[in-house]
């Protein structure tokens, strides 16, 4: 059994010295301490003494590791990306909190030590059983696992869990498929189930969404915040100088009506590609960050970098977040950035997440071509009062509730737990009674309480509803347009002919094929298509010729990744 832990005193230990990316994931465990064990005393009450499993955990943070280059470790004084060690900080100080045994690795000696293989050996198959019910790591550090561990790779694969920040896509994911049709990247494609991967926002439901925290205000901070608020001060989104090079146009925009503060990292002088009229302070500690947050009424984004913490930081300070349209939409198959990351996802904007799940009046997307449109936009900010923001997903105490249910729920594993293998189980399916029955106004599917006990599943299969996707549109844009979200574990149920029946689609042809976008029918020529490959099964993807079939859930208010009925 798992108990919740008291003091944060032991984790930071075990994380280690040695590298400015420790002591800066260190700093902000410290300083968020308070928060995780009030949100840790919350959760344990919510559980009211449930049994929960302690799991053996190791952490081996690929990217920190010399083998692999770590870039990033000099560059965290310097402006340099730390949007990913955020998380790994709150990853880790979740984990502990919820009581798990850990062990924390950042260099190879290490993790080889912790498997078990023998120094000088690599490459080999373990000599002894695995330690570790779970473990979590990067890209990186799955390529030195797969390095290292020889045939015992495949063995334990399913214990991984891959911090992915942007996501993987299932299409390039699958070995063959990607090599086939295209979908090949740096990242590889390990043929792990695509809820291995866990992303930093909820950006494909084809992964688990892991996110990390900020910082939660009680209501005396939010009055005194608000009530201390510089209507006319702006913070400028991007520590590097690059960032600001070309936004002269703008940057005189915004001066006319309001102080521009900057937080550019610098060495001796003011970066060119900061103006005389800003106030840069240099990169600030992350807690003075949030102080000079707090001052500022508006936070603006200038389009890069993509989908990083500081938004929703500004927001939960009380800031209105002001940020680039980007029409079109940014993606691997356009922009450098994106380019070789495993997935087609397409960026809206500097932050998606902030533009889709917060939005107004926290969150002003607007055409950055149009001068007319961003001087409007900073005239009626100025005017309008906010009041700080946080998603309940984004508090510790919805960090902790979320990997709490991953790690008691999601099991890759135990065969039972996991989609059928075409070959052997799908005439089985087919044959088995019906899940499924039409809603009520004959629009969709929804579970049927009449089929008998509801197969062993997590989510429950309970939140289940198939709804038809218009031609072009994803599974994840489907189910969303119904006020739900894409649960690929479900797809499993609906990928059978008669399902097609239920709904009413006429098929003169029904073919067991590997593609991405199946089940799914293509309704002018009447063909229906079911997927052969379980690990295809995607949310993500569309295409003009079909129309998708989509297994939709419920979820929770302010935590998407968990169904009504999922802790
Ligand atoms: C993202 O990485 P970044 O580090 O560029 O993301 P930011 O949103 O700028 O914020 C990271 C943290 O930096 C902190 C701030 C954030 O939590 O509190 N900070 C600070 O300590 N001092 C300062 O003066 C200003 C900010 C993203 F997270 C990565 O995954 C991507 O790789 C990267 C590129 O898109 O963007």
């Amino acid at each position: 059994q798992a108990a919740f832990r008291r003091d944060l005193a032991r984790l930071l230990e075990l994380i280690g010295t040695g590298k400015e990316s420790l002591s800066f994931m260190k700093k902000r465990i410290r300083h968020l301490a308070q928060q995780w064990l009030r949100a840790a005393r919350r959760l344990e009450q919510k559980l009211a003494g449930r049994q929960r499993d302690q799991k053996h955990i190791l952490i081996h943070i690929g990217f920190l590791t010399e083998e692999s280059g770590d870039v990033f470790s000099p560059r965290v004084l310097k402006g340099g990306p730390l949007g990913e060690m955020v998380q790994w900080a709150d990853i880790l100080a979740a984990l502990f909190m919820l009581g798990h045994s850990l062990r924390v690795t950042v260099s190879l000696k290490e993790l080889q030590s912790h498997l078990g293989v023998p120094p000088g050996r690599g490459n080999c198959p373990l000599t002894s059983p695995l330690p570790f019910d779970l473990i979590y790591t990067d890209y990186h550090g799955l390529q030195q696992m797969k390095q290292h561990m020889g045939l015992s790779f495949k063995k334990y694969r399913c214990r991984v869990r891959v911090i992915d920040t942007f996501g993987t896509e299932p299409a390039y994911n699958h070995e063959e498929y990607a090599t086939l049709r295209g979908y090949r990247t740096n990242w590889g494609y390990w043929n792990l189930q695509p809820t291995q991967f866990m992303t930093m926002f909820p950006h494909t439901p084809d992964n688990s969404f892991m996110g990390f925290v900020s910082e939660e205000l009680n209501q005396t901070e939010k009055q005194l915040i608000k009530a201390n608020k510089v209507s006319s001060m702006a913070v400028v989104y991007g520590k590097e100088a690059s960032i600001w090079k070309g936004k002269e146009k703008f940057l005189a925009i915004l001066n006319k009506y309001m102080e521009i503060h900057g937080t550019v990292y610098y060495e001796t002088q003011r970066p060119p590609e900061v103006p005389a009229f800003v106030k840069n302070h240099g990169l600030l500690p992350q807690h003075e960050f949030q102080q000079l947050l707090r001052k500022a009424k508006l936070f603006i984004g200038f389009g890069f970098p993509y989908e990083g913490p500081a938004p929703l930081e500004a927001i939960a300070n009380g800031c209105v977040f002001l940020q680039a349209r980007f029409n079109p939409p940014h993606s691997s198959l356009n922009h450098e950035f994106f380019r070789g990351k495993p997935t087609s996802r397409e960026v809206s904007s500097q932050h998606p997440y902030a533009e889709e799940f917060i939005g107004k009046p926290h969150v002003w997307t607007v055409d950055y071509n149009n001068s007319e449109e961003f001087e409007a936009a900073i005239k009626t900010i100025m005017r309008t009062q906010v009041d700080p923001y946080l998603p309940y997903e984004y508090t510790c105490e919805g960090m902790l509730e979320r990997i709490h249910a991953y790690i008691q729920h999601q099991d890759f594993c135990t065969t039972s737990s996991l989609p059928p293998s075409p070959k052997t189980k799908i005439p089985a399916m087919q044959s088995s009674p019906s899940l499924l029955a039409l809603s009520p106004n004959s629009t969709h599917l929804v579970w049927s309480p009449s089929a008998g006990r509801a197969p062993q599943a997590w989510p429950p299969v309970a939140s289940l509803q198939v709804w038809v996707s218009e031609p072009q549109h994803t599974c994840t844009e489907t189910c969303r347009r119904h006020g739900l979200v894409c649960e690929p574990t479900f797809f499993r149920f609906l990928n059978k002919e008669e399902v097609f029946l239920q709904l009413s689609i006429a098929c003169d042809s029904t073919e067991y094929e590997m593609n991405h976008l199946y089940p799914a029918v293509a309704e002018n020529v009447h063909e229906c298509y079911l997927q052969k490959e379980p690990l295809l099964f995607s949310c993500a993807g569309s295409n003009a010729k079909y129309r998708r079939l989509c297994p939709c859930r419920d979820f929770r208010q302010g935590q998407v990744a968990l169904c009504r009925d999922c802790l």
